[in-house]
């Protein structure tokens, strides 16, 4: 099955329900060139200082990799709440969650001579497999152009419908996403891919936001990559995908839990999570009805 490509002007909606059916799709030119660049830009100093520091069998040995991306690239911001992806995340994630959350975000520069890195699912961080539940969902943003020379990410279409992750799919049957800088490839967390081997001479910059069910512990830990200084410089919806915020309740039934937290969110900042669901609509239904 081939990767589709759709239009920046597509609905949310369309590209939700080919993330669905096809396990991954890649929107081009979601965000302009310039904003990449931006990205690139700031995430550059720590790629220099510390990208290698994470070589490794699964992260291969010339692949610079940086998880700290809202501490020193306030632009990724951007891309990370970007409300195509978010209305992607509501249609997948939520009727499994009452909110998500920020799983983990990697910035990936693939060196030229970097191999192929070993294709995989997101999903198997966790030891369970539900049919029909996806418990993650992936946002690769190209921030330099991905091509099948320089590793643009390699993605089996189709390969989410492989139920338990020790089914493995033909893994020969994978494509690079070929795409200009500022598109985006989303795949479901069962769905089976990997970086590219960079046959080119220039680095392939990217930053791959995942994000999870909120009742799930992120792959990351976002309160020391993020810490409450840190994150209070964000808007309410970042932080909230951050994990300051409780799940599935309004504060007016976790108030009390948060200590002191200047990032903080109250109330659910995003409509769909406000949606009627759980003890939050349970508290909300009450005081409608003039309760308590
Ligand atoms: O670099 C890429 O294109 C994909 C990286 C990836 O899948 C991972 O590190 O989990």
């Amino acid at each position: 099955m081939p990767l589709t490509y759709l239009a920046s002007s597509t609905d949310a909606q369309t590209v939700a329900n080919v993330l669905r059916r096809e396990g991954a799709v890649a929107v081009t030119g979601l965000v302009a060139p310039e904003l990449a660049d931006r990205i690139a830009a700031e995430l550059r100093p720590q790629l220099d200082a510390n990208g290698l520091k994470s070589r490794g069998i699964f992260n291969n040995n010339l692949t610079n990799r940086y998880d700290g991306a809202l501490q020193t690239a306030p632009s990724s911001a951007e891309l990370i709440d970007h409300e195509m992806v978010l209305d992607v995340l509501d249609d997948i994630l939520l009727p499994f969650a009452s909110t998500y959350r920020i799983s983990s975000l990697s910035a990936i520069e693939i060196m030229p001579g970097e191999q192929h890195q070993a294709l995989h699912r997101d999903d198997t961080v966790y030891p369970i497999d539900i049919a029909g539940m996806e418990l993650t969902v992936g946002a690769m943003w190209a921030l330099s152009d991905f091509t099948e020379e320089n590793g643009g990410t390699r993605v089996i279409p189709g390969s989410h419908r492989n139920l338990r992750s020790w089914h493995l799919p033909s893994l020969d049957s994978w494509e690079n996403a070929v795409m200009p800088k500022g598109s985006v490839i989303f795949y479901l967390g069962s769905t089976w891919h990997g970086g590219g081997a960079n046959r080119s001479n220039a680095p392939r910059m990217g930053l791959v936001n995942t994000y999870c069910l909120g009742w799930l512990r992120p792959e990351s830990n976002m309160y020391l990559k993020v810490p409450p200084q840190v994150a209070a410089r964000y808007s309410l919806q970042i932080r909230a995908l951050l994990g300051y915020m409780p799940h599935g309740a309004t504060d007016d039934l976790c108030g009390g839990f948060r200590g002191e937290c200047e990032a903080w969110v109250e109330t659910p900042p995003r409509a769909s999570w406000r949606a009627e669901r759980g003890q939050a609509a349970t508290v909300e239904h009450a005081k409608s009805q003039g309760a308590g």
